[in-house]
């Protein structure tokens, strides 16, 4: 592996000689390293290299072509108004021939951005403040992108957030029961099963003209953003593959999901799986400041089931990856799909026992200012 990494990362144009490369960061997807070079002046000294997933984006030169357009567009904007280019939107660096990308001949892609220093992701909220800039830098990230043109994205997942076919896939493997796993997840197939109407609402209400197709991330966690070290705003939104057109509501729901569980998404600890209300107020408060003009009335009303959809879907997807034999999401150990999958299922039931609270909670910001 160091062989091939080494030289994937003298196909592209790097400033000073790689030092050393390491494995980073907590995404599922992705292999993610830290390229670290020497200093040479100025000029930055640390990249991000990433082997793209392309048994999950199978489209690698499409999924590049929209990740250099929406980066070229958030740059004109962050210019636009003086910011900082080189830490506010992920900059791609080009390979030797002046691509985006690099094929090795072994068939996998490879890209690089610039690191951004002087921030971080965090795998849990540490402080609502931080859930709070999370969130508007998300609804930030909308707005930036309101005026791209929507149907040039390609589309990178079909689907993704289609719930009620994510159910489907979830049946069709429960019916395969290709390694035998049904047998152990009875429980978890009855509760979804019993949810099974929920997974059409969204999709329904878009079949009816109902909700604005916007351009919009589709993985908001919060390891996906990242926080300045010193003030604490969230100043870039990262993991762009998903960026295509979706719902606002798929951005808001995602968030919660995440953050407002403040134990590990996969932790066996299920009696600690609660949401917790005052991360979801300040997610909806920040969401909110930036989107509340944007956002539709039929859009507002469905922020807090959205929370509730997107905890439902991936719930879907850790169990229908538990029962094909763990292929899509990275596991580090036995069953992890399976905890995952548990987390959501409890969460769901707290958010369901909660929703009167959440819904008296997104009403406050809706109307409210600042
Ligand atoms: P995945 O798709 O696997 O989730 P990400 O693109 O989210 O991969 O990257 C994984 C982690 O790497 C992020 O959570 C973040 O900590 C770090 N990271 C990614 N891009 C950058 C960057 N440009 N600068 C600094 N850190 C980054
Ligand atoms: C994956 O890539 P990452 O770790 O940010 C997944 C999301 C899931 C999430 C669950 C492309 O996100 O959809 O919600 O895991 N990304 C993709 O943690 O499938
Ligand atoms: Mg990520």
């Amino acid at each position: 592996m160091k062989k091939i990494l080494t030289q994937v990362s003298q196909q592209f144009q790097l400033h000073g000689t790689v030092q050393a490369i390491h494995p980073y960061g907590y995404g599922h997807i992705n292999d993610t390293y830290l390229m670290k070079c020497n200093h040479t002046g100025a000029e930055h000294q640390d990249y991000i290299l990433q082997r793209i997933n392309h048994q999950v984006f199978t489209k690698p030169v499409e999924l590049m072509r929209n990740i250099e357009r929406v980066t070229a567009h958030l740059r004109r904007k962050i210019q636009a108004r003086d910011g900082d280019v080189e830490r506010e939107t992920l900059n791609l660096v080009p390979t030797l021939d002046g691509e985006w990308f690099y094929q090795h001949s072994d068939g996998t892609y490879w890209r690089v951005y610039l690191f951004i220093t002087a921030a971080q992701t965090y795998q849990q909220v540490a402080s609502l403040a931080h859930v709070y800039n999370a969130a508007h830098a998300f609804g930030n990230f909308q707005e930036l992108l309101s005026d791209f043109p929507a149907e040039e994205l390609y589309e990178t997942i079909p689907h993704f957030h289609h719930t009620r076919k994510r159910f489907e896939a979830f049946e069709a493997a429960v019916a395969a029961d290709l390694l035998e796993r049904v047998q152990y997840v009875r429980p978890e197939i009855e509760f979804i099963r019993a949810r099974e109407a929920e997974s059409s609402v969204l999709v329904d209400l878009i079949a009816e003209g109902k909700l604005p197709q916007r351009v919009t991330h589709n993985d908001t966690k919060f390891n996906n953003i990242m926080l300045d070290n010193e003030t604490g705003q969230g100043i870039c939104v990262i993991d762009l593959d998903t960026v295509m057109p979706g719902l606002s509501l798929y951005d808001f729901g995602d968030a919660v999901r995440f953050a407002a569980n403040p134990v590990a998404e996969d932790t066996r600890d299920f009696s600690q799986v609660h949401i917790d209300l005052e991360i979801f107020d300040s997610l909806a408060h920040g969401y909110l400041d930036t989107l509340r003009e944007t956002l539709t009335p039929l859009e507002i009303e469905y922020l807090p089931f959205s929370a509730r959809l997107m905890t439902f879907e991936n719930g879907i997807r850790f169990l229908t990856d538990y029962l094909q034999g763990d292929i899509y999401f990275k596991t580090h150990r036995e069953n992890q799909n399976l905890d995952r999958c548990r987390v959501q299922l409890y969460l769901l039931a707290d958010m369901e026992r909660q929703f009167e609270q959440l819904t008296t909670i997104v009403a406050q910001y809706s109307n409210a200012r600042g």
